[in-house]
């Protein structure tokens, strides 16, 4: 039985043309700046996303704190939206290596936070308060479906920021999806940010990695945030080579996975039961809720055995991403079995 992949645009496996590169990569000691590969795709990333310089990192997860130790001081606050993904999937990293205060405020459906909740939430300088010095964005927002932030939604958001002394990161893990979406140059979703980490490990296709663009005196600190956790790489040009190819080649390709995303959501609305919102879909993720009362685990565990995987993401929760290893016939298989279990329960 053919194994169908939900779980997420993670498992995409590298394509033969980024192993070639992999294979033929110029390196170096990254460590004093030596490896060609990695400064290629340092370039390449800062020049893709209009910003001065860029940081080739381990993950997302790595780039997101690399760039909170950068903006804050231990005790500092920051403000992002309750579903943001280094709220819920990043381990505390925030507070526990950086001595940061995490304060929410509800995100919407859109994946958006209310500037007026953002002013109303920012604190006066005062000897009693922390200071808050840093506004977190994500787009796409992954617990919010994969929805997009416009670039006069972010445009306005940071200027209000701006004005109030904070700096603003965007956790960008899918940024080149939303760039898709809107049909707009992503550098128009980046450029209004301090700073903005990117994903080459995902929708991407590249086997590791994640880069941290802003000014150069930025990454020369993130730089050294990086090292300090252990993530100076040395020859790592190897893994820098896929992700070159990740920018230049799989972009593009993007949109047939926001089709499928879109395909699969419009199918499980036909299935009695499953409760899911196709108008909501504007990229490659779609969240639904499984049958009668059943669990979100207890369904992603009976799919399993039915060769369908999916992440449970909530209690009803179920979350499918679709990504280059799915084509249209896979999502329509996937789309048979649930049914077909669906209608044995
Ligand atoms: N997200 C993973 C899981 O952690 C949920 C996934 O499968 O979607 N920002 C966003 C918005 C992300 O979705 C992720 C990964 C990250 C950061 C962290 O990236 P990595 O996994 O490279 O540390």
């Amino acid at each position: 039985m053919r194994i169908i992949d939900l779980r997420s645009d993670t498992v995409t496996l590298p394509t033969e043309e980024m192993r070639r590169a992999m294979y033929e990569a110029e390196v170096g000691d990254d460590v004093y700046g030596e490896d060609p590969t990695i400064n290629k795709l340092e370039e390449l990333s800062a020049q893709t996303l209009g910003k001065e310089a860029g940081l080739f990192t381990v993950s997302g997860t790595m780039s997101n704190l690399i760039a909170i130790l950068v903006h804050t001081q231990p005790g500092d606050e920051i403000i992002l939206g309750d579903e943001a993904h280094i709220l819920w999937h990043e381990l505390g990293s925030a507070a526990a290596l950086g001595g940061t205060v995490l304060r929410t405020i509800p995100n919407k459906a859109d994946g958006s936070i209310d500037p007026d909740i953002v002013e109303q939430t920012i604190r006066p300088e005062s000897a009693l308060l922390p200071k808050t010095t840093l506004l977190c964005l994500e787009n796409t927002h992954n617990r919010c479906g994969g929805t997009v932030l416009t670039p006069e939604y972010t445009s306005s958001v940071v200027e209000l920021a701006h004005q109030h002394g904070l700096q603003v990161h965007i956790d960008g893990a899918r940024i080149f999806n939303a760039a898709v979406a809107l049909d707009v140059p992503v550098s128009k979703l980046s450029a209004p940010a301090d700073s903005i980490c990117f994903c080459l490990s995902k929708s991407l296709s590249a086997p590791i990695g994640s880069v941290l663009c802003g000014t150069h005196d930025f990454v020369e600190r993130a730089r050294k945030r990086r090292k300090m956790l252990g993530g100076g790489m040395r020859q790592a040009g190897i893994i820098a080579a896929a992700g070159i190819v990740a920018i230049q080649k799989m972009v593009d390709r993007l949109a047939e996975d926001h089709a499928n995303a879109k395909r699969l959501a419009q199918g499980l609305s036909q299935i009695p039961g499953i409760i899911v919102d196709p108008g909501k879909i504007q990229t490659n993720i779609v969240f639904f809720e499984p049958p009668t009362d059943m669990s979100a685990l207890d369904f992603t565990l009976q799919m399993k055995t039915r060769g369908v995987k999916f992440n449970a993401l909530g209690r009803r929760m179920v979350r499918a991403v679709t990504h280059r290893m799915l084509t249209s016939q896979d999502i329509d298989e996937a789309l048979g079995r649930i049914n077909d279990f669906v209608k044995e329960m």
